[in-house]
């Protein structure tokens, strides 16, 4: 964070600005729900915050950056809750598959008193969830061989994020999960180090991953929320005003990361056919449910029965 005072008027007013980081590109449904924030708090403070954009990773990792918003060596993130689960625990609960139905359902659990629970979690560990985001419902990409039942996974090195929940979902697969930094997934598909990865369209498209995948089946494993987070430290240093606004700034950039999402979701797929991808879009969703059942043991035993049936039940 930078505090720049311009001269000694009295109009001049101190201008502070906070360093945000995250792995897309400065166009992807993460970019446009920043800058969307950055120019809303702008305008709602009369210019006395002002956000700084590193997109594409340039600050590094979603988990180094995390790391850096805790230690308040970075002030800002939006991330998806990929490796969030490893500092919030409590958040690792929407991580998991075929928890949600659709777009419809996972916006109203988190914008409803369970997602909204979860952000009360963070302050105790130095960070502050100012809203949730949103990164997209998860698909499987790889070049070996076209992905149409679960058979076709077992044996795949499939790049995850550091997500034990999503990991153990693939290894019930029979896949082998290997947890990477999103900077290193692009090469590493390159080069063949995994066979495949798994994300949103949105992240295929902005990091161009369709360009280095053969195929890719839209089998939605899981939906992948994302947050915008800040320094504990920095958040307490606003006033209540401002807290506010950078509130309702959230909720104008939310809706604009949303309708991207929903944008990319609707061209992504003639995109990526465009440039010669293989787009599997029937799958069999109860097969790959059936093949990720065994990792609910698991999920049932960390997160409570009740409280997975709680969140599918919402309507
Ligand atoms: O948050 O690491 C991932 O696969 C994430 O989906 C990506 O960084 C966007």
């Amino acid at each position: 964070m930078v505090a720049l005072g311009f001269g000694l008027t009295a109009a001049a007013q101190a201008q502070t600005v906070f360093k945000i980081g995250w792995t897309n590109t400065i166009d992807s449904h993460y970019g446009v729900g920043v800058t969307t924030f950055g120019d809303e708090i702008a305008k709602r403070t009369n210019g006395r915050y002002k956000l700084q954009y590193f997109p594409s990773g340039a600050l590094g990792g979603e988990r180094e950056m995390l790391e850096a918003v805790q230690l308040g060596t970075q002030d800002m993130i939006i991330t998806s809750t990929g490796p969030v689960g490893n500092f919030v625990p409590e958040t690792r609960i929407v991580d998991i598959p075929y928890l949600f139905r659709d777009y419809d359902h996972a916006r109203k659990v988190l914008d409803g008193p369970i997602g909204q629970d979860i952000l009360t979690k963070f302050p105790a560990k130095g960070l502050v969830a100012i809203s949730w985001m949103e990164n997209g419902f998860r698909h499987i990409t790889n070049s070996k061989r076209p992905v149409k039942t679960p058979e076709d996974v077992k044996g795949l090195k499939i790049r995850t994020m550091e997500n034990k929940v999503h990991m153990e979902a693939f290894k019930a697969m029979g896949a082998l999960p290997t947890p990477m930094n999103m900077n290193e997934v692009f090469t590493a598909l390159q080069t063949g180090t995994v066979d495949g990865q798994e994300n949103p369209i949105p992240v295929i498209l902005a990091n161009k991953l369709y360009t280095v995948q053969k195929y890719v089946t839209l089998d939605s494993h899981v939906y992948s929320p994302a947050l915008l987070i800040i320094n504990k430290g920095l958040w307490d240093k606003l006033s209540d005003a401002d807290k506010g606004a950078f509130k309702e700034a959230a909720k104008i950039a939310l809706a604009a990361n949303r309708k991207k999402v929903n944008d990319d979701e609707a061209n992504g797929i003639d995109v990526m056919r465009k440039a010669g991808t293989e787009v599997i879009t029937s799958v069999d969703n109860a097969a790959f449910q059936k093949a990720v059942a065994s990792a609910y043991a698991s999920y049932n035993k960390e997160f409570g029965e009740a409280n997975i049936k709680k969140i599918m039940d919402v309507k």
